[in-house]
């Protein structure tokens, strides 16, 4: 018996580090500080802590606080009483200034949301503040804080102030209530409704401290192809259960609401949002929904959109559809997301110019607690798409990003892909419109009316997987996504320093610039492995694993890669020009004339605006068909040195989390050359080209890789 003790001890002993690094703590494992000087200053700090209030938000303060500070220091906060004697203070503004008239005080800004953290003399002794106008404001300072302390930052003088640049920074989870995740490549869904509202999973609460470690405010906890079920009133005690959760934290939630739940829940006739009947149902279902949620977010919709009900079946508008929800949710101060992702079963119009036709005829006709949610990319969360021409002509409208964490169309979760890079491309992007330099970014935070709230959302790459997203650098992802949603200026390589400074406890600090290396490479390798030059949507039909560049047998033409890659032996590329389909029209003059001609088009755009010959002279001299070659091999190249690179650090990472990531990139480099392959040889068949030099031979047959199937890939449907 003692012996079986023994070896259990010594077990639990070598398995202890390796659970210590699963994952599931994601950036907050909060690990010791090894560097003395800091952790004595630390230690410092905390042991005298003056944080008052009881309010569930500041006893979430105190609770993480007490989780991280002896995790980091090796020593428990010591929570003083009264300010005075107190060398850290975390508290609303309004009591601060009551503390000591005569001290240089950094007011938070007026923001709701934000904080200032600066140190300074009081009463004769040198003092770190933490200050807010709310509560919110002092848990995201908070937050704040314990990231230079897991990023071993001097605390000594401080002066820090912050404040959002976008209102509602909110995850998306495209959840069913059975826990299917479309689009979801790390396990279930998180939500168990079947044993809610009773039983709160830890997880919930994870969340929760995650989210506002990065300053996320709300959570979709559904799909938006929708199911009407959510509202009902069973269900609205297990979504109230989850906001009683998240509330301390700042987090409100939001539901998709299927257009048609009058006629599916209310029994009645009709959806039509001009009826009074079912504007009444809606009213009414708002405020049952706020009689158990007050701060309930509001709704997101996915209508007349792939099958999804909306108001066009009643030959109403998207005005009339989100109007009618958004006076339904008004008195509470709700709002509602409705997305602008449509395209229409029966124009045969180009599909990427489907949304910009049907939205911005209504630009200045939706309520202002409307926000048009609009998509990264006119087509759909591809690897490289040029920005949305619906930003910047919509200036009456509050329009909301939409950018996808999850990666549907970037190599599920098995390929390391750092997404700040592709969204910063298209927040920074120019759109030029109103005749004066107006990034997509601002766009997104200028607010069209003194009521208007702004906003973005991301498309939640989580999952019940032990690590939460399945790849251990997806987290980044989620992440990045919070703090460029905090601040669509931020660098993404400032971001993502900061994540792996929090997360990985590296045993050598020359490990960092390696890992970041790899993280910054994985954006240009993907667009460049799956579709470079502008190439679009070739993978796979349905479950949209791997490349399918030949498929053509889906009922609708723009739904097979056919369509958007176009090639035949005269050439290959989508003509969007004014000879072609004109989707370059939707797009300001100087942005069109850039795209308009081949010539100063941006090349990684090229085959999104134009059809051209294989031979068609390039940038550097060379064919498009050898250019094309090359690009697809030099994704390759890089995943290959991204493989290298992460063999650099295996000396300063957790075994088991090197073996995790090794192991993946190893698939990931199988798959681009998959990608690579299959599409070249099919390309092949058009261009009559040899591989030029420098690009390696496919190891199968075209045929071989036509005939792979797939119909276990997950996330579909
Ligand atoms: C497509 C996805 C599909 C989503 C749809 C959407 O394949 O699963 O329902 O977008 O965003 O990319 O509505």
């Amino acid at each position: 018996m003692k012996r079986i003790a023994a070896a259990l001890l010594i077990f639990c002993c070598i398995a202890l580090p390796a659970f210590a690094a699963n994952g599931y703590e994601l950036w907050l494992p909060y690990h010791k500080v090894n560097n003395t000087v800091l952790a004595q200053q630390y230690t410092n700090t905390f042991k005298a802590a003056f944080v008052p209030g009881s309010s569930a938000t500041v006893e979430a303060i105190r609770k993480e606080l007490s989780l991280a500070i002896p995790k980091l220091t090796g020593n428990a906060p010591v929570w003083n009483s009264a300010s005075s004697n107190s060398r850290l203070l975390i508290l609303r503004f309004d009591a601060l200034k009551k503390i000591d008239v005569r001290a240089k005080l950094q007011p938070p800004p007026s923001h709701k949301e934000g904080y200032s953290i600066f140190t300074t003399s009081m009463n004769g002794a040198s003092r770190l503040i933490v200050t807010a106008n709310t509560d919110e404001g002092l848990l995201y300072g908070t937050f704040h804080l314990l990231r230079l302390l897991q990023s071993g930052k001097s605390i000594q003088a401080l002066n820090i102030v912050e404040a959002p640049k976008l209102d509602v920074r909110v995850l998306n989870h495209w959840d069913n209530l059975d826990r299917h995740v479309e689009r979801g490549y790390a396990g279930q869904s998180i939500w168990n409704w079947h044993t809610l509202p009773g039983y709160i999973d830890q997880r919930y609460i994870d969340y929760a401290r995650a989210n506002a470690s990065v300053g996320i405010n709300g959570t979709v906890l559904t799909n938006v192809n929708a199911n009407a079920l959510v509202l009902s009133e069973e269900y609205i005690s297990k979504v109230k259960a989850l906001a009683d959760v998240f509330r301390p934290y700042g987090i409100k939630v939001y539901l998709t609401a299927r257009f048609s739940a009058p006629i599916e829940l209310g029994k009645l006739k009709t959806a039509d949002p001009l009826d009074p009947e079912v504007q009444q149902w809606w009213k009414n279902k708002a405020a049952e929904i706020y009689r158990a949620i007050p701060d309930f977010g509001g709704f997101l919709v996915k209508a007349n959109s792939e099958g999804q009900p909306g108001p066009q079946n009643y030959n109403r508008t998207h005005v009339d559809g989100a109007n009618m929800l958004a006076d339904a949710v008004k008195p509470y101060k709700g709002i509602v997301m409705w997305r602008a992702f449509v395209y229409s079963n029966e124009v045969p119009e180009d599909r990427i110019k489907q949304a910009y036709n049907e939205f911005q005829p209504f630009d200045g006709q939706f309520r202002s607690n409307v926000l048009v949610q609009v998509k990264n990319g006119p087509l759909d969360f591809q690897p490289r798409e040029p920005f949305h021409p619906l930003f910047g002509a919509m200036p009456k409208t509050q329009l909301m990003m939409e950018f996808q964490l999850t990666q549907e169309y970037l190599g599920f979760a098995t390929h390391l892909v750092y997404l700040p890079l592709l969204q910063k491309e298209v927040l920074e992007a120019n759109t030029f419109t109103g005749n004066k330099p107006n990034p997509v970014k601002q766009v997104l935070t200028t607010k069209v009316s003194d009521s208007a709230v702004s906003g973005i959302a991301g498309v939640a790459n989580i999952g019940s997987d032990l690590n939460w997203c399945g790849h251990p650098f997806a987290q980044a992802n989620w992440y990045a996504f919070g703090r460029l949603a905090w601040n669509p200026d931020a660098d993404a390589k400032v971001i993502a320093q900061e994540w792996i400074a929090q997360t990985f406890a590296l045993k050598n600090q020359a490990s960092a610039p390696i890992i970041l290396r790899m993280m910054l490479r994985s954006r240009e390798a993907v667009a460049n492995y799956m579709t470079p030059l502008g190439l679009t949507h070739i993978m796979g039909n349905g479950h949209h694993y791997g490349p399918a560049p030949w498929s053509d047998n889906l009922p609708r033409p723009d739904w097979n890669p056919v369509y958007y890659h176009r090639a035949d032996s005269t050439g290959i590329g989508f003509n969007r020009t004014a000879s072609g389909s004109n989707a370059i029209a939707q797009y300001s003059p100087q942005v069109a004339a850039q795209w308009n001609d081949p010539k100063t088009c941006d090349e990684n755009l090229l085959l999104w605006f134009h059809r051209l010959p294989w031979d068609f002279k390039m940038k550097n001299g060379n064919t498009l068909w050898n250019n094309l070659c090359l690009k697809y091999q030099w994704g390759v190249n890089e995943v290959r040195t991204m493989r290298e690179e992460w063999k650099q650090v295996e000396q300063a990472v957790d075994p088991m989390l090197f073996k995790q990531v090794a192991q993946l990139l190893n698939v990931q480099e199988q798959e681009a050359v998959w990608w690579k392959n299959a599409c070249l040889l099919y390309f092949q068949t058009f261009s009559k080209k040899p591989f030029p030099q420098g690009v390696e031979k496919a190891g199968k047959t075209l045929e071989e890789y036509k005939k792979m199937r797939f119909p276990y890939a997950p996330g579909n449907g």
